[in-house]
């Protein structure tokens, strides 16, 4: 009897297991577009229109290659909400003897195909997920038995296991890391890369006007211009190792008030939708490496994110789910400050980010840590509540790496399992990366008074909360030294403004 294999809609890969098990001649694939994966949190617009065009993209890749696709439409005739449903609405219309996935790129979602059997009374296989480079069996291995985890280590495995910039067994350039040259800020000069931009199809145009018209979500959906198809994925990655991966590594810490990219790649999008897959983009950076094209300190900063950053936190994900969505380290409790939806704060560095997080579903990696991310921390927002924003805002956010990226490496809410200390800063920190303080109505100089920098109080009321759980990180230990010196006098004022802060936060 046929089999029915279920494409999840982030896993648009070439690759995908289920396509290597099933049988195009007698096996059917199902897709749909699903009410509860659109509202399970506010997502960004663009973020529904992009999974919707490509998915939609795919389906018909699939068909042309021989693939029967029962494909459901969000809003289609039938109350199809979940993938519950979506199979559920499938076995009654035809038989089939097994239902096969690849795993989920969310627990929750695992959670529900584990149900299956009992609930349809059919044998469920879950395959694994070839979008990745580290089974999970591996990372488990790896990481058993450590009294410690670091991203550095697990990274070095990931060179010697896909060979990239590898030479006899041995880093190339003799360093396995580059990153202490990686924290220039930019100046205006050289210009910032254009990323390649993508015309809406007729298909791009459906799903937009779809969204408009009938899901609530964050976010324009003005001038959409991501790649949808595996196709266009690859013009983009061409583009990026041309125009901006030369820089890529200089630049890679800065922030600038008037560039939303600067040479950062925006490949993310298409890497978690399975239309990229991370080692071919490994390579083709390493090749531009072997042709002069790139720098070592672009090319290894760039293939770091991807096998060693996106891999790791992708592990520690599955490794510690789903206990790990309830931690709390540092018992932050604040709820989130309205204007991280709005964006309406006179506080240039956060404004700025989340317009442009507003108006692309994107913001760069320092964006995300070191303004936003940073502003969460140091004010001890609920790390629920911070999470569920950065899942809903951004088009790349999966709970698998949206999640300890957010609880883990931003909230340091896993008490230093994923990164070793939290990335508190003030705004001195912000003002060296980038040209915001320059525009703001607050002053970057000041740590009281009512036009003082909101971030400056907040970092030393941070440290001074946390002391105990903090000061006994080697990597903090200048930080508290910093801390030591100040006066008893000038800690009350500061903690003065912090507490002012934290009742008027929805002010700033
Ligand atoms: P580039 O700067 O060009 O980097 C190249 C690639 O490296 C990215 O495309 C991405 O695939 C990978 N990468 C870089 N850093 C990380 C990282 N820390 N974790 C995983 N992959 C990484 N990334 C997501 O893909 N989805 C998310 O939901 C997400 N949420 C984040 C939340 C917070 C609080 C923070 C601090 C970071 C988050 N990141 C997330 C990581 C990172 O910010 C984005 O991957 C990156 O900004 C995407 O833009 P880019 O493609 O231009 O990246
Ligand atoms: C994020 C998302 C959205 C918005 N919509 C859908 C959808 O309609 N259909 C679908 O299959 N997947 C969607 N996704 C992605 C899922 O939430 C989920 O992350 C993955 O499918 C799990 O691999
Ligand atoms: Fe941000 Fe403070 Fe600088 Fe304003 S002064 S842009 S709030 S760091």
């Amino acid at each position: 009897m046929p089999r029915l294999g279920l494409i999840f809609g982030d896993q648009l890969n070439e690759n995908h297991a289920v396509l290597e098990c099933l049988d195009p001649a007698s096996d059917t694939l199902l897709m749909g577009e699903l009410t509860d994966e659109t509202s399970y949190v506010w997502h960004h617009g663009k973020k529904i229109a992009l999974i919707f065009s490509a998915m939609r993209h795919r389906a018909a890749e699939l068909r042309d290659a021989g693939w029967s696709v029962c494909y459901q439409y969000f809003g289609q005739e039938g109350e199809c909400r979940s993938f519950t449903d979506l199979v559920r609405q499938r076995l009654s219309e035809a038989d089939h003897d097994e239902i096969v996935v690849s795993w989920p790129g969310e627990w929750r979602v695992l959670d529900e195909v584990r149900g299956w059997e009992a609930t349809f009374g059919k044998p469920v296989t879950v395959l694994p997920d070839t979008r990745f480079v580290c089974p999970l069996e591996d990372f488990e291995r790896w990481a058993d038995g450590r009294k410690q985890l670091r991203m550095e280590y697990f990274y070095r495995l990931m060179r010697k296991r896909t060979g990239l910039l590898m030479a006899e067994g041995k880093p190339s350039g003799d360093s396995w890391n580059y990153d202490r040259e990686n924290r220039k800020a930019w100046r205006g000069q050289p210009p910032a890369a254009r990323p390649m931009r993508f015309s809406p199809d007729q298909v791009t145009c459906e799903v937009l006007a779809l969204v408009a018209e009938k899901i609530d979500s964050f976010g324009g959906l003005e001038d959409f211009d991501l790649p949808v198809t595996r196709g266009q994925a690859r013009q983009a990655l061409a583009h990026f190792i041309r125009s901006a991966l030369p820089h890529f590594g200089d630049y890679q810490d800065a922030m600038a008030d008037d560039e939303d990219w600067l040479f950062h790649s925006r490949l993310s999008f298409s890497l978690n939708l399975g239309l990229l897959d991370p080692v071919e983009v490994c390579r083709a950076a390493e090749q531009a490496l072997e042709d002069d094209e790139a720098p070592i300190n672009a090319v290894e900063g760039f293939i770091r994110q991807i096998i060693g950053w996106r891999e790791y936190v992708r592990g520690i994900y599955w490794l510690k789910m789903p206990e790990y969505a309830e931690l709390n380290a540092l018992d932050s409790r604040q709820p989130l400050p309205e204007w991280y939806w709005t964006g309406k704060t006179g506080m240039r560095c956060m404004e700025k980010t989340i317009a442009t997080t507003q108006r692309h579903a994107y913001a760069h990696h320092i964006q995300r840590l070191m303004v936003t991310g940073n502003f969460a921390l140091i004010f001890g927002v609920l790390p629920k509540e911070i999470c569920e924003w950065y899942l809903a805002v951004y088009a790349d956010a999966y709970d698998w790496v949206e999640l300890p990226n957010t609880l883990g490496m931003v909230m340091h809410a896993d008490g230093g399992l994923l990164g070793s200390k939290p990335y508190a800063a003030s705004g001195k920190y912000i003002q060296r990366m980038g040209d915001y303080c320059k525009h703001c109505r607050y002053k970057v100089a000041d740590t009281v008074g009512e036009k003082s920098c909101p971030f400056n109080a907040l970092y030393w009321d941070f440290l001074d909360r946390n002391r105990q759980r903090l000061e006994g990180n080697p990597r903090m230990t200048m930080m508290y030294r910093n801390l030591e010196r100040m006066d008893e006098d000038r800690l009350q004022a500061i903690r003065e403004r912090a507490e002012w802060i934290r009742e008027n936060v929805n002010t700033l």
